[in-house]
């Protein structure tokens, strides 16, 4: 269990057929033309003009300027034979102000176009709802996700979207990563709207509206679209890994409670009908409740689990850890080595990211467990690289720990597999270097690297090429080791 990548062996064969695989992005990272297509501001858009936000004092104006180069985009993920495309749908395009009055036109025709490209080349669209960029209207006048009034604007946005590009579309995401939102954006504030002094209620304010919203999103398509339509609606959640870090009890527990207040905080009302136990213990008042209407109204109101997964830890129990008040309140401590002082994996360039290929199985059974087997797909997993502005384009490209790392997890969905986790498809993040959010252009996630000195040239990585082979079904997996 202790392999750190690079060694697994992994072939297209050791998936089922139909098993789907595809690259991830999201709108307010790759698309830029903030102001074209009469879009309106995103909170994103705005976040960014406070330069202190953002590493590299960025933004995502231009972006990778995929908004005007994604035809060459979906061309390149065509031909490099990936099957599927997770995208994201920016709210302010369809909505500038968010309200849901009327539908921006060239919004609707800018997605039309991108879908109906894909869909030429051959490539099946998973499109997500909302990736973070809430139109800045909502947030200025409602307070965003902390107001219970978004749930309806963001079930009329949701409509929209079905109404518009449901007859292709048949993969819908609402939410990316409610847990970032609640714990980035409206707790610590280090993400859109931000600003926010330390953590309060409002992160888990900011949760339960999404959690409603999400419910209300899949309502308005069970009841409007399913059955003209016949597609499935999903929630992405994101979850690292906790891996006890002693055999101890009380350090089992507290691995349990970590992925409670990551993945139990949405599934299990979800599932369930209401927000773990060991949440609710913790947070008292803070947590929200469920009123009964609520919770018979979000009780099984999703179609599959979308997991974003990237990194493992080891979690113990601690009664007053040194750090922020979200894992104080989780009496948990977050480690990155196992006992012998060894870290639990390589680190990526991002400090959070280890690479722990195991981790992957482990949560997927995990999931297929507790919540009664459910579809699965992994809609995002990947690595990142630090921007060296001194290296060469054969350097940069010549990606080979990346490729490692795709073959370990990938290699872990496969074993998930095997042991009955129901996993239907899995999707890299990401396909291009793009806005890193926080970290800027400081970090590269992509298969494709993205030349921000020339003219935002794409070049694919041994990564990219590396999935190629490996999606044609070709016995290469050496063959990006050696270049
Ligand atoms: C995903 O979040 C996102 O869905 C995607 O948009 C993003 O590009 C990708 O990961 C890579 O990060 O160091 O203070 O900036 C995964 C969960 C949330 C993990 C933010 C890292 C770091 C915050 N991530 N967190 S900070």
């Amino acid at each position: 269990m202790g392999s750190t990548g690079g060694e697994a062996e992994v072939a297209r064969a050791d998936f089922p057929d139909g098993f789907v695989f595809g690259v991830a992005t999201s709108a307010y990272q790759i698309e830029g033309a903030r102001r074209e297509g009469g879009k309106g501001d995103s909170i994103w858009d705005v976040f960014t003009e406070d330069k202190e936000r953002v590493l590299d004092r960025s933004n995502g104006d231009v972006a990778v300027d995929h908004y005007h180069r994604y035809k060459e985009d979906i061309e390149l993920m065509a031909s490099l034979g990936f099957a599927a495309y997770r995208f994201s749908i920016s709210w302010a395009r369809i909505f500038p102000d968010g309200l849901g009055g009327k539908v921006n036109e060239q919004g609707v025709a800018f997605y039309n176009n991108l879908i109906n490209f894909m869909i030429a080349k051959g490539i099946e669209p998973y499109a997500t709802l909302y990736h973070w960029d809430l139109p800045n209207h909502l947030q200025k006048t409602l307070g965003g996700w902390l107001s219970d009034k978004i749930v309806d604007y963001f079930a009329l946005y949701a409509e929209a979207c079905f109404a518009n590009f449901g007859d292709r579309v048949k993969r819908w995401i609402t939410i990316n990563e409610p847990l970032q939102t609640a714990f980035n954006g409206y707790g610590i504030g280090v993400f859109a709207p931000g600003g926010c002094e330390g953590e309060t209620a409002r992160c888990y304010l900011a949760a339960h509206h999404q959690i409603l919203a999400h419910a209300a999103a899949v309502d308005v398509y069970r009841r409007k679209f399913k059955v003209a339509q016949g597609g499935e609606v999903g929630l992405v959640v994101d979850c690292e890994w906790a891996e006890p870090f002693s055999e101890k009890v009380e350090d089992q527990i507290a691995a349990q409670r970590r992925v409670d207040f990551q993945l139990g905080w949405y599934l299990d009302p979800i599932y369930f009908g209401d927000y773990p136990e060991s949440m609710r213990q913790r947070l008292g008042s803070d947590l929200p409740t469920f009123s009964e209407k609520d919770k018979e109204f979000i009780r099984n109101k999703i179609d599959f689990v979308g997991l974003n997964h990237y990194t493992s830890r080891f979690i113990a129990h601690h009664q007053n850890p040194e750090d922020i008040y979200f894992y104080q309140v989780q009496q948990v401590e977050r480690i990155e080595k196992w006992n012998s002082g060894e870290k639990i994996g390589e680190r990526a360039a991002s400090e959070w990211l280890f690479i722990v290929p195991w981790g992957l199985r482990k949560i997927l059974n995990y999931i297929a467990k507790k919540y009664n087997n459910p579809t699965i797909y992994v809609t995002e997993n990947g690595m990142d690289e630090e921007d060296d502005q001194s290296a060469t384009l054969d350097q940069v490209l010549n990606d080979t720990t990346r490729v490692g790392y795709f073959k370990g997890y990938l290699a872990s969905v496969a074993q998930a597999i095997k042991d009955g986790a129901d996993v239907r498809g899995y999707f890299a993040w990401s396909f291009l270097d793009n806005f890193e959010w926080a970290m800027g252009y400081t970090k590269r996630f992509g298969i494709v690297y993205v030349d921000y000195k020339n003219g935002l040239s794409r070049h694919p990585k041994a990564s990219a090429l590396w999935f190629s082979r490996f999606l044609k079904g070709e016995a290469a997996e050496n063959k990006a080791d050696t270049n």
